[in-house]
């Protein structure tokens, strides 16, 4: 498993931030989504966190940071200024927000004190693996696991060396451990939805209030992608609003059997995708690799991006009207 400098996995401060525990939809009366966020806070995972922490329906259980585009401690800071910007009160200064338990410990504490988690992963998945080592009842305790990172058809995101998907690369063997080891549910969100998107739309939330500080963390990546005559994308907050609303926001999905790559020249970190699975379902000698006992994965191939959209402009609104 990598391991960087520095790179303990800090549980950063956020307790429960909604009072009550029903929301109300519709007419029915439904519990809130208890969710807990694995990331490495950078500019779209702190739309995706502010997403989740504005939403109605949800109830934010806690968020852990990774090593990722910055370090863990830079990401915990991330995440204490999005937590400040969406009106909550962050005592300490930003770089000294965490708590002293560790990311994996924590996600194994809330995985038992609370039944019905939903664990979303933005990041590497260092954390998600680290605590399925230390308790193996973990793998079964959360109701399911939604995590950005993986492809499906090979496209890279890291550097012209490399096949893989940047939070699968970071850490091969704990994407590894995750998809082939976890009991419970998982759901990809894999980078060429990013890509192959049909109806991708440029944010249109950036002039108001929360969205200042979107706006701010995004506008580099958003500036690149048009330089490459390309869209701005949705990326870690499709995993919130599919994590929030499946029905509306997965248009279609594909259900896979897939293995991690963790040799490879170019290819360390990609998924491997057992496309025969898709058109018949016998391998008497099994000598592809890819343990057909397990359950397949549920990738998502297209998504809603104007409810996703929705959901977005509605975090930013909420937090003006308050
Ligand atoms: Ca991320």
């Amino acid at each position: 498993m990598m391991v960087r400098y520095g790179a303990i996995r800090y549980w950063l401060v956020l307790t429960v931030l909604v009072s009550g525990s029903e929301a109300v939809i519709g007419t029915r009366m439904l519990p809130k989504i208890k969710m807990i966020i694995d990331t490495d806070g950078v500019a779209d995972d702190i739309r995706a966190i502010s997403m989740a922490i504005q939403h109605p329906d949800v109830e934010v259980l806690g968020i852990t940071t990774t090593h990722g585009c910055v370090s863990t401690e830079q990401a915990a800071a991330n995440v204490a200024r999005a937590l400040r910007a969406t009106g909550m009160e962050v005592l300490q200064s930003d770089f000294y927000c965490w708590e002293p338990e560790p990311a994996a410990q924590a996600l194994i504490r809330l995985a038992r004190e609370h039944s019905n988690v939903t664990i979303v992963v933005i990041g590497p998945l260092t954390n998600l693996a680290l605590s399925l080592k230390l308790d193996d009842e973990f793998k079964r305790r959360p109701e399911r696991v939604i995590i950005m990172g993986g492809n499906y058809y090979g496209t890279g995101n890291v550097h012209s060396r490399t096949s893989g998907e940047y939070n699968f690369y970071s850490d091969p063997e704990a994407a590894s451990i995750v998809l082939s080891e976890f009991e419970c549910p998982i759901t990809i969100v894999p980078w060429e939805l990013m890509l192959y998107g049909k109806d991708l739309q440029k944010p249109r939330y950036s002039t108001i209030n929360l969205s200042r500080y979107s706006h701010i963390n995004s506008k580099d990546a958003t500036g690149e992608t048009w330089q490459a005559w390309m869209q701005y994308a949705y990326c870690d907050e499709i995993a919130v609003a599919a994590a929030i609303d499946p029905d509306g926001v997965i248009k279609e999905s594909k259900q896979l059997r897939v293995a991690v790559e963790l040799a490879g020249t170019f290819t360390r970190g990609q998924v491997m995708v057992d496309w025969i699975d898709q058109i018949w379902d016998e391998d008497p000698t099994n000598e592809r690799g890819v343990d057909k006992s397990r359950p397949r994965i549920t990738f998502i191939t297209a998504y809603d991006v104007h409810i996703v959209d929705g959901m977005m402009k509605q975090a930013v609104l909420r937090r003006r009207e308050e």
